[in-house]
């Protein structure tokens, strides 16, 4: 196999006498190749071989301990126009980015090996798909992409010779935090990465491609590139409604897109189907409706809290053919482990950092990030509609956060406008799943704000405007899954119970739930939440469901400074909805 694009190759060369590599090797995507790569990485200790028969074709990684994961401050949108990256993105002008990491980049390859991985995102050959190739110097992100995506000859094929494909090139160097940079320049197609070897900053199709270049492209072609999973419920008569649902990093998409649903449910026949667990692509179907790709082909998810009660499809997905990054390893039996898997932490191990790790002494030993990465067919629950290139119809979109205490378990916005409104307002306490203090509450607009690849104002314009050019929009939803008590407990039970709210949305989606009335939307009533065999008492729902005006009206304020930033970018639509929220909260 070879290279016969002339804009590939034109780049390739490029990079070449950039990076100065000592070889380079295009990945074909055969097996054969992938487990010489394999081998050479187990070779020279990057990855470890787990116990072959209770975890066969696993394979555990550790990173550098200051590379553990995405880093937000040294994430740049390099637009020609910093008013293009707006408010809420660290922008470069793309000259000095380029000459910055130009320079980074010179000569970062002597020595190494240069893979180049064709990929595509979303099926081959598939009208919602987009192709892209990552140049990196890295075994362990060429191994990761074979997973997550769809890569090799095929994509090179489809691609045929056109120049219509995103440039990633991405180089450890050093791995010198002080020098680690992820820059996307969204009017060449183009992300430089370096510096770095963990998840998301790295593998270039997620978050940097499938969210921050696609959602500036969506902007550009009429659809949108969003943060969320996509599943699928199933009646007892065998049809089947499909979700949205954006949360930020760490707040439950994995979890939720591969819910078992509790036995009230599973008894009269419903089933749950995953389609994607972290991205989603939409766009206007002939009949009107808004569909959804997922474009991945596997999961990164998060290890911790992974165990056979909270997530048995995951804990399935990864018993064969996964990556584990940052885990404890069992040396008793070559197998991994992490907080939250079960209460028995191996007594012979190491912790993610590599270290001899003593579960008594009150350290954890897999890192809070601690991922893996499974190939999307390992999953019991994926939807049958996940190779489907037409992807599913959207019933509902549902936004969420970590809340302890504004956000009620679930309500429902007044109409599109207002959904878009309750998108750009949530809040999210901040997760390990980014470098920084953990816990802060920070507003994170439709979960987008590290992955919005353009001015923010613009995009809340963008699904304003798509709105009107949707003949049957999905319904908007609001969810939160974390409420506390007073003494810091959470007191709903989450998980497979979260399929109690899902219900109550498609129930309003078909027009058969009830509601109330409050200032921030529908909200059910007790009665129309189904608590049977959810240990969650009457007078716990109803906490979940209160609303206090004193905490929504200092979020009020919370909001009108946040929209601030944005001067004459903020949509008109949305200065009417604050102002029309603080009227009902009076
Ligand atoms: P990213 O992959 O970083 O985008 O995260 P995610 O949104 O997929 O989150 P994930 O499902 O991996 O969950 C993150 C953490 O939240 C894990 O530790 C879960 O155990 C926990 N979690 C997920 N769902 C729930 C829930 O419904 N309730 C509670 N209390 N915790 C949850
Ligand atoms: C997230 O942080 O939202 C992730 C992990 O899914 S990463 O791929 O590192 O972005
Ligand atoms: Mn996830």
């Amino acid at each position: 196999m070879e290279i016969l694009n002339t804009s590939v190759l034109a780049w390739l060369e490029k990079m070449k006498a950039l990076t100065q590599p000592d070889s380079v090797v295009l990945i074909d995507g055969s097996e054969v190749q992938l487990d010489e790569l394999r081998a050479q990485a187990v070779a020279t200790g990057e990855m470890i071989r787990l116990n072959e028969e209770k975890l066969p074709g696993c394979y555990l990684h550790r990173t550098a301990v200051n590379d553990v994961a995405r880093v937000e401050h040294r994430t740049f949108i390099c637009s020609r126009s910093k008013e293009d990256a707006g408010p809420t993105n660290n922008w470069m002008s793309p000259e000095d980015a380029y000459a910055k990491l130009g320079k980074l980049f010179d000569g970062s390859m002597r020595g190494r090996v240069m893979y180049v991985i064709p990929y595509s995102m979303g099926i081959v050959g598939s009208p919602f798909s987009k192709i892209g190739v990552e140049l990196t110097d890295s075994i362990y992100v060429v191994l990761n992409m074979a997973i997550m995506t769809r890569i090799g000859a095929q994509v090179l094929e489809q691609l045929g010779d056109e120049p219509d494909f995103v440039k990633g090139l991405h180089a450890k160097a050093q791995l010198d935090e002080e020098n680690r940079y992820i820059c996307h320049f969204p009017e060449d197609n183009t992300i430089w990465s370096v510096n770095s070897g963990y998840g998301g900053n790295v593998m270039l199709g997620k978050k940097c491609f499938a969210l921050r270049i696609a959602s500036h492209l969506g902007r550009k072609e009429g659809w949108f590139a969003e943060h969320m999973l996509i599943l699928g419920i199933e009646d007892p008569k065998g049809d089947v409604r499909y979700i949205c649902a954006a949360f930020p990093s760490a707040c439950g998409k994995t979890n939720l897109a591969m819910l078992i649903p509790p036995e009230v449910y599973r008894k009269k026949g419903y089933r749950v189907w995953c389609v994607g667990d972290d991205i989603a692509w939409l766009r206007i179907g002939p009949d009107g409706r808004l569909w959804a790709v997922n474009p991945e082909n596997g999961f990164f998810g998060v290890a911790p809290g992974t165990n056979a009660k909270s997530n048995p499809n995951a804990l399935a997905s990864v018993s064969r053919n996964a990556i584990f990054t940052n885990v404890v390893h069992n040396l008793d039996d070559n197998t991994v482990w992490w907080e939250g898997l079960d209460k028995n932490p191996p007594q012979n191990a190491l912790n993610w950092k590599g270290e001899k790790w003593d579960p008594a002494s009150g350290e954890k030993g897999a890192h809070p990030n601690s991922r893996f990465t499974a190939p999307a067919k390992n999953c019991q629950c994926l939807s049958p509609e996940f190779e489907n290139p037409q992807g599913v119809p959207i019933s509902a979109i549902i936004f969420g956060g970590r809340r302890a205490k504004a956000a009620p378990l679930v309500y429902q916005s007044f109409s599109w406008e207002h959904g878009v409104f309750v998108g750009s307002i949530m809040a999210s306490e901040t997760t390990a799943a980014a470098s920084g203090k953990v816990g802060v509450v920070r507003r994170d607009p439709m979960a987008m704000l590290p992955f919005c690849g353009y001015n923010m104002g613009d995009y809340w314009a963008h699904w304003l405007e798509m709105g009107k050019k949707i003949p049957s929009p999905p319904k908007i939803f609001n969810v939160n899954w974390f409420r506390q008590d007073d003494d810091g407990n959470i007191i709903w039970p989450g998980y497979g119970e979260n399929m109690r709210a899902l219900m109550w949305i498609l129930g309003r989606c078909e027009e058969k739930a009830g509601a109330q009335l409050t200032p921030i939307g529908f909200e059910p009533l007790p009665e129309d939440i189904e608590l049977e065999g959810s240990g969650v008492s009457r007078e716990t729902l109803e906490a979940l469901l209160t609303v206090d005006f004193d905490v929504w009206r200092s979020e009020a304020a919370g909001i009108r400074e946040f929209y601030q930033k944005f001067g004459d970018k903020l949509p008109k639509e949305l200065a009417a909805q604050i102002e029309a929220f603080e009227k009902r909260l009076g």
